[in-house]
């Protein structure tokens, strides 16, 4: 059977009229096991990466925009508009060419990835671009999105998160249970509420038997949450989780607090870092964001938190291709050679 997507695999949490409903199909990502970089490491834990760089514009943020696009089709709306680093306006702008909507994009000048707005403009969004950060570009949009013919797709609209609980529910059915920790990156701080959602519906439908402990990660440069206060000037490599005043962010504390988790800090050099180790040892290629989720793992077992043989998984949020100029920042360049194979070999060890 072709797999339909998450709202008709979830059909009565993700309720909308059949007509409407807007998809690429996403979801029913891999939950991959760690082998090598948790060797090398020595960590004593049982690690999955749910892969949701494998969904169509390669995030995770295809699970609430088809269904944040569906509920706006149904409700005849002309547009979606969003602020976003990116991610949300490739998957805003992929689901409204599907339904035949305008696509309404307001970015931080210079701060998005390659890949993300060459995305947003392939699939025919109109791409504004403001001097300032997301929360300057997501002002705007708040605005521009009480025009009746108009409606607001990022995660303050409750549709999104409703479609992101999904990925808590297929890290169950392949698990057979929750895992007994749950790393993920933290921008605007509405997927790790939307996982720990999902997780305590299928707990009280009785699929889960037990709850995870929900660890989320920001960068150390743009930690509001973490200092306690809105940061004027976020700063980090992760621009995807360049965010200084977080949309869900009392959700995020009462989800750390319920699930007897908590939401810290790594810096770019620790994300940076884990990013090259799990596409290094695990041959996986996640975005600098998606790293924070391994590195505030690599950072915990240095502390000793895990017990031993715990189940940990960790969301790798988007997929690396995204933003190819931080992989090739990151690596040699390659090394010059004439087109003989004598002088290749004579520069490698074998
Ligand atoms: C790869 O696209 O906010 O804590 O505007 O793209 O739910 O915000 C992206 C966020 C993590 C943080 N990893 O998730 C946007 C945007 C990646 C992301 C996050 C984002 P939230």
């Amino acid at each position: 059977m072709l797999y339909p997507g998450i709202i008709r695999k979830y059909r009565d949490d993700l309720p909308v009229a059949e007509s409407s409903i807007v998809t690429l199909h996403e979801g029913n990502t891999p939950l991959f096991q760690s082998i090598r970089l948790v060797k090398e490491l020595n960590l004593p834990i049982q690690l999955y990466y749910k892969l949701e760089g494998l969904n169509p514009t390669g995030s995770f943020k295809d699970r609430g925009m088809t269904y944040a696009v569906s509920k706006a089709h149904e409700a005849g709306f002309r547009a979606v508009i969003c602020a976003s680093t990116g991610n949300t306006s490739a998957a805003a702008a992929a689901y409204a060419s599907r339904a035949g909507m305008l696509a309404l994009v307001v970015i931080p000048k210079g701060k998005v990835a390659r890949g993300k707005l060459a995305q947003a403009q392939i699939h025919g969004a109109k791409v504004f671009q403001v001097d300032g950060n997301f929360d300057a570009a997501l002002n705007v949009v708040k605005e521009v999105a009480e025009h009746p013919k108009v409606t607001l797709v990022n995660s303050i609209n409750p549709h999104r998160l409703m479609g992101q609980q999904s990925a808590a529910f297929e890290i169950v059915e392949s698990l057979g249970d929750a895992p007994d920790y749950h790393f993920i990156p933290v921008g605007n701080a509405g997927n790790i509420v939307a996982y720990w959602r999902g997780y305590k519906a299928f707990h009280e439908k009785g699929l889960a038997k037990k709850l995870p402990q929900m660890c989320g990660f920001q960068a150390a440069g743009s930690a509001p949450i973490v200092e306690g206060h809105i940061i004027e000037h976020p700063e980090t490599v992760a621009t995807a989780i360049r965010i200084g005043n977080p949309a869900n962010w009392k959700a995020a504390e009462e989800v750390a607090i319920e699930s007897q988790g908590f939401i810290k800090a790594v810096t770019d050099e620790e994300i940076l870092s884990a990013y090259k180790q799990v596409a290094q040892l695990d041959g996986y290629f996640c975005e600098p964001a998606s790293a924070a989720s391994i590195a505030g793992v690599i950072k915990m077992a240095e502390q000793g938190f895990f017990k031993k043989n715990a189940s940990v998984v960790c969301t790798l949020t988007g997929h690396g291709l995204k933003d190819p100029d931080q992989a090739i920042e990151q690596s040699p360049a390659p090394i010059h050679i004439s087109a003989s194979s004598e002088e290749l070999l004579k520069l490698i060890k074998l």
